[in-house]
């Protein structure tokens, strides 16, 4: 089956191809025509994850699924939460933002964090939500080459390296996005 991704951030476009395994074939954006940002505008994960699937449902009339990513770091009371993509800045700039968290926790003990994903998948017009979370702590620097976004600078509960020192199948298989997705691979499985 096919099922267009709303997303521009080719990493997760990269990373949820190898969760699925060629099981679903993903169409990207730009292969629709799709070539403008997408609002995000809502105040929550979810209501960014629901924004962004009916926008491209409107445009196509196609079957497809967003997903909406935020790091929650509880000693600063969720955020960068829903703002994680424009925390430093208005782009999405990876390594402006991780130098802001790591200034926002140098006084911090307590270093609980977790990515939350929210997929919302619009099927024949029917709407469709998938979670997955991972718990974890922030480091005090960032280490490692590989992932994107915040990876350098989160460990996930139960090991010593951070995301981005992790091999991609290892994150995949914990992550936020792979737990999510593959929540999404589950219920089309059943169906
Ligand atoms: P799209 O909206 O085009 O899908 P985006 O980059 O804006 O891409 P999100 O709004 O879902 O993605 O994610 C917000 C930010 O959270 C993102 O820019 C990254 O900085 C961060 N992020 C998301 N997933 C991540 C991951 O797996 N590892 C590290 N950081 C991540």
């Amino acid at each position: 089956m096919k099922l267009i991704f709303a997303t521009n951030n080719r990493h997760k476009l990269t990373e949820v191809e190898a969760i699925l395994g060629g099981r679903i074939e993903l169409i990207s954006l730009a292969e629709c025509g799709i070539t403008e940002d997408i609002p995000e505008t809502s105040d929550t994960i979810e209501g960014n994850a629901l924004q962004k699937a009916r926008y491209v449902y409107e445009k196509t009339g196609l079957d497809c699924f967003a997903d909406d990513t935020g790091l929650e770091v509880d000693a600063l009371g969720g955020a960068p939460g829903v703002h994680s993509a424009r925390y430093a800045t208005d782009g999405h700039d990876f390594a402006a933002n991780r130098e802001l968290l790591l200034r926002n926790m140098e006084d911090k003990s307590d270093r609980r964090a977790r990515f939350r994903t929210v997929i919302a998948l619009i099927l024949g017009g029917e709407e469709f939500l998938f979670e997955g979370i991972v718990e974890g702590e922030i480091t005090r620097e960032e280490r490692g080459e590989g992932g994107f976004g915040y990876d350098p600078m989160f460990q996930p509960e139960g090991y010593e390296l951070t995301f981005s020192e992790l091999s991609p199948e290892e994150k995949n298989s914990i992550s936020h996005r792979g737990r999510a997705v593959t929540a999404l691979a589950a219920f089309f499985k059943q169906r």
